[in-house]
């Protein structure tokens, strides 16, 4: 009985190149006038919106939509003065996911002055539980991505002392599977999304040695489709997002060469809208920055020099990293 694998057909004529122009238009025009219903519809995940659109126009070196004192004054004004936390947008409740990347665009523009920075590192440090996990507001929800976020936005302020991280770890090292992947508690489906948080989350950390890499890396190939995508784990479609969440998990590995690079090169470049510029999740679906940032940094890490250089843990412009002087764990070939 032949097996039936879920993907999709490329057609014949994709593009052979990343369309710079159409993406940077679409970046900066998307979602820009604060009357539009999709203005009014992303409200609660603005300053992550932010990161992904400034993160990769800066990948593609070309300059923000607005001026940095503005953004800087729009983090400002999401800064939630009793905790320290970050939100969404203004008004909302502060979320270590949107103080992650409130950091990372301050890391960008090294301008972490614009905002209270211990009143962060005491909202990271209270998030955390007593087996080490960390909670994502206050709210309680736990998960391995909010472990990743609290290790990345410290690291990135060099305040990693302000949190237990051998608990930190050992929370993490509870959620590997016996596949090699990790998932988002102890005893949850690996999911390649997850593995970029446990794996980056130990990257930062250097403790990379818990890691079954043979047997993680071979999950993570298996993630490849004929199409040339990846998909996020068995059975799924393949998703534009996960040649990052993979390919930056086998990149700390030092596993980037199990794949086949230039059949996902191609699935990449399919995935642009040669209309309206900007990456979708698969050919022909409706583009957004989420999926444009994360084509971008696929295409980087595949090799592709007409973009900036990315860095795998922290999936910011390597020259931002090596300006901070952090060395992210990254094991050899
Ligand atoms: C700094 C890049 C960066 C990230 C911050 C929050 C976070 C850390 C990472 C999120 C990782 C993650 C869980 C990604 C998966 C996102 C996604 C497309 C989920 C969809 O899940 P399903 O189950 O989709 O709807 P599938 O593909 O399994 O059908």
């Amino acid at each position: 009985m032949a097996t039936l694998i879920k993907d999709v057909t490329l057609q014949e004529n994709i593009p052979t190149n990343i369309l710079f122009e159409k993406h940077i238009d679409f970046i900066k025009e998307y979602g820009q006038k604060e009357s539009s219903f999709e203005y009014g519809m992303t409200d609660y995940l603005r300053v992550s919106g932010m990161y992904w659109g400034l993160t990769a126009l800066e990948l593609m070196n070309a300059s923000p939509p607005h001026s940095i004192e503005e953004i800087l004054e729009y983090i400002k004004k999401c800064q939630d003065a009793e905790t320290g936390g970050i939100s969404a947008c203004v008004n909302h409740d502060p979320h270590i996911l949107h103080t992650l990347s409130a950091v990372q665009i301050l890391c960008i523009y090294d301008s972490l002055k614009a905002i209270d920075v211990e009143g962060v590192v005491k909202y990271i440090k209270k998030l955390q539980l007593p087996d080490g996990s960390f909670m994502g507001d206050k709210w309680g929800e736990i998960d391995t991505r909010f472990s990743f976020c609290a290790v990345a936005t410290l690291s990135l302020l060099n305040r990693m002392d302000a949190i237990d991280v051998n608990k930190a770890v050992d929370f993490v090292a509870s959620c590997k599977n016996f596949d090699g992947g990790f998932g988002s508690r102890p005893l949850s489906e690996s999911h390649a999304g997850l593995i970029y948080c446990c794996v980056g989350f130990l990257s930062v950390t250097n403790r990379l040695d818990i890691v079954d890499r043979d047997t993680l890396a071979w999950w993570l190939c298996e993630r490849q489709l004929p199409s040339g995508g990846l998909n996020g784990r068995p059975e799924k479609l393949p998703d534009v997002c996960y040649s990052w969440w993979v390919l930056s998990s086998l990149t700390i590995l030092g596993r980037l060469h199990w794949i086949d690079g230039n059949a996902l090169k191609k699935f990449v470049l399919a995935c642009q809208d040669t209309e309206t510029g900007g990456f979708a999740d698969r050919p022909g679906d409706i583009p957004d920055p989420f999926h444009t940032l994360f084509g971008i940094t696929a295409l980087s890490l595949l090799g592709h020099d007409t973009v900036q250089k990315v860095n795998p843990t922290y999936c910011m412009p390597q020259q931002v990293i090596d300006r901070l002087q952090l060395k992210p764990q990254v094991l050899g070939d």
